[in-house]
């Protein structure tokens, strides 16, 4: 037990680091810095339904994949955190499960326009994930990458906003195998493409690279309060 609290104290102390040294480009980044709306979720809509720009709502969850659903059983899921790291780590379920697990009710707009909000989400900080693995001072991207071979990247600063997690169970129930689980990443600050289904590997990179998406012809900062969607 005194073992877990003080690793749980150090990951604490690794995440607020890390944040630290992100800080202002956090703020910087017009998802945060945008005074109205601040971003997404009830608690930053200021408790307005409120949609992004020329997003429409869904009370449906329609499912976007390049057409692979691989089943993941909890007892061979498994993510690695490498690349621009002082220390790559690979956790198993029960290492997710033993990380701090927060509940945030946040929207998931997608960039075909569609929009469901107020999705309640379980899951563990990616901030904490990455702050595990000690990325290098000059790391300012990460590649996640799917099972099915998806990939997609991202600012570590976006990558750090509070609201990103590593999902494992919505509105209650385990995440289902077509929506990502049994863990994604979530991105609700950005178009939800940013987050990976099936995620197995998160790779820091010194310099950023396009995802499969990006590279298609998707905006590389994806911000759906400024209707960003293509490049
Ligand atoms: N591994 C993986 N993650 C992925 C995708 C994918 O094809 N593979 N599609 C992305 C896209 S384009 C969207 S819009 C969302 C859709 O999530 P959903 O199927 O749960 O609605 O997942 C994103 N994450
Ligand atoms: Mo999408």
């Amino acid at each position: 037990m005194a073992d877990d609290d003080d690793k749980l104290a150090r990951i604490v102390e690794a995440r607020m680091k890390l944040r630290e040294r992100w800080k202002d480009r956090m703020h910087a980044t017009p998802s945060l810095a945008d005074g109205e709306p601040m971003g997404t979720g009830p608690t930053n809509r200021h408790g307005m339904p409120q949609l992004p720009p020329d997003q429409y709502e869904t009370k449906k969850w329609p499912v976007l994949d390049l057409g692979v659903k691989p089943e993941i059983p909890t007892s061979r899921w498994s993510l690695a955190v490498d690349g621009a790291v002082k220390k790559p780590v690979t956790l198993a379920w029960n290492d997710l499960l033993a990380l701090e697990q927060l509940e945030d009710t946040s929207d998931f707009h997608c960039v075909t326009k569609w929009s469901k909000m107020n999705m309640r989400w379980r899951g563990v900080r990616l901030g904490d994930v990455l702050a595990l693995a000690e990325p290098d001072d000059d790391a300012h991207f990460l590649m996640c990458h799917g099972h099915d071979g998806y990939t997609v990247n991202l600012p570590l600063e976006e990558a750090l906003k509070p609201d990103v997690l590593l999902a494992h169970t919505v509105d209650g129930a385990p995440l289902a195998v077509e929506h990502g689980g049994p863990c994604r990443v979530i991105t609700p600050q950005l178009y939800a493409w940013k987050g990976a289904k099936w995620v197995t590997r998160i790779e820091l990179m010194r310099e950023d690279k396009l995802g499969f998406w990006e590279e298609r012809g998707y905006s590389n900062t994806a911000y759906p309060w400024r209707n960003d969607r293509y490049s």
